[in-house]
């Protein structure tokens, strides 16, 4: 029988750093939310490669910082897992960047017993001069790393790196069934795609105090229906979600539905309201019900 390989390959990184960029690059589809800001990913969410004869398993992460509250504990525990089950892991840095800001988890990735590829992303925004630059200081920061550089948006080594992921994958049936894209169920990706449009059109703080639930997601044969709210920690937060006359929330329906019809491949309706939840991101109990501390 010919060989199988499959395994995990791991994602991490500090923030913004092009991390679900290149996820969903290797998977060809918008699995993970992207945007300009800081801890656009909260969860840790896998997207699924699958070949005749290889599963790869990728998992992007939220970028590496110091939690300052709870929500964020929980999203470093992601992290940590991420480096629990890895067979492959990816740390990906951008040019012009100086290391982790958090030691703990550059050390772990120095003293990495597994496979560890350094990318180097976002090369289209350097010089051949700064890139030597850049990669002469990473091989002497961690000399037992292989490094890549790529540009994750425009895919430049993109391939390459899959090749090698799959060089170092080891053998192993699949773990997933082979048509499975990703372990997130479809409001999952509602309730992102409205956050993506909240990081976008909403600034400072508000995107951060920001937890979206669907409650509702009902297929018909022509048109899915729903519903979500948008849950936010204070009554201030909710005037500027609406905004005058309803504008502001309106921007976000329409674009998150343009969105979502692309991803579901039908016509949808989506029905938006604002609820103020009082500090649901420092409540432990309200945080396992939005998929966060599943350890605790
Ligand atoms: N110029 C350039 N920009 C990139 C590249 N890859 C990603 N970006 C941009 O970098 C920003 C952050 O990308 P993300 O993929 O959301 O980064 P991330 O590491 O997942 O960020 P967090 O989830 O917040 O940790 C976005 O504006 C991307 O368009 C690249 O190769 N070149
Ligand atoms: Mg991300």
């Amino acid at each position: 029988m010919a060989e199988h390989k499959a395994g995990f390959v791991n994602i991490i990184g500090n923030p913004n750093v092009g991390k679900s960029t290149l996820m969903n690059a290797f998977v060809g589809e918008k699995l993970s939310i992207i945007t300009s800001k800081a801890q656009t990913t909260r969860h840790r969410i896998l997207g699924i490669v699958n070949g005749d004869d290889f599963q790869m398993i990728l998992s992007d992460t939220p970028g590496i910082i110091k939690p300052a509250y709870e929500l964020q504990s929980s999203m470093m525990d992601f992290v940590k897992s991420a480096f629990e089950d890895a067979d492959v892991l990816l740390y990906m840095v951008e040019i012009g960047e100086q290391a982790l800001k958090d030691e703990q988890f550059f050390e772990k990735i120095k003293n990495s017993k597994i496979p560890v590829l350094l990318l180097l992303n976002k090369i289209d925004a350097s010089t051949q001069e700064e890139l030597e630059k850049q990669v002469q200081y990473w091989q002497e920061q961690l000399p037992m790393v292989e490094i890549h550089p790529i540009s994750a948006l425009n895919n430049f080594n993109v391939k390459g790196v899959f090749e090698r992921i799959l060089e170092l994958l080891p053998e192993s049936p699949a773990f997933y069934p082979k048509d499975q894209l990703t372990d997130k169920p479809e409001r999952f990706f509602v309730n992102e795609t409205i956050r993506e449009k909240i990081l976008l059109f909403y600034k400072k703080e508000i995107p951060y105090s920001v937890e979206i639930e669907t409650e509702e997601f009902f297929e018909e044969p022509e048109i899915i229906r729903m519903r979500a709210v948008i849950m936010v920690e204070r009554d201030s937060q909710k005037g500027i979600i609406i905004g005058h006359k309803g504008s502001a929330l309106k921007r976000v329906g329409v674009e998150a539905r343009k969105d979502l019809e692309k991803f579901f491949g039908k016509q949808v309706h989506l029905e938006l309201y604002v609820k103020v939840n009082k500090n649901w991101r420092s409540d432990a109990r309200q945080l396992k019900r939005f998929g966060y501390n599943q350890k605790k």
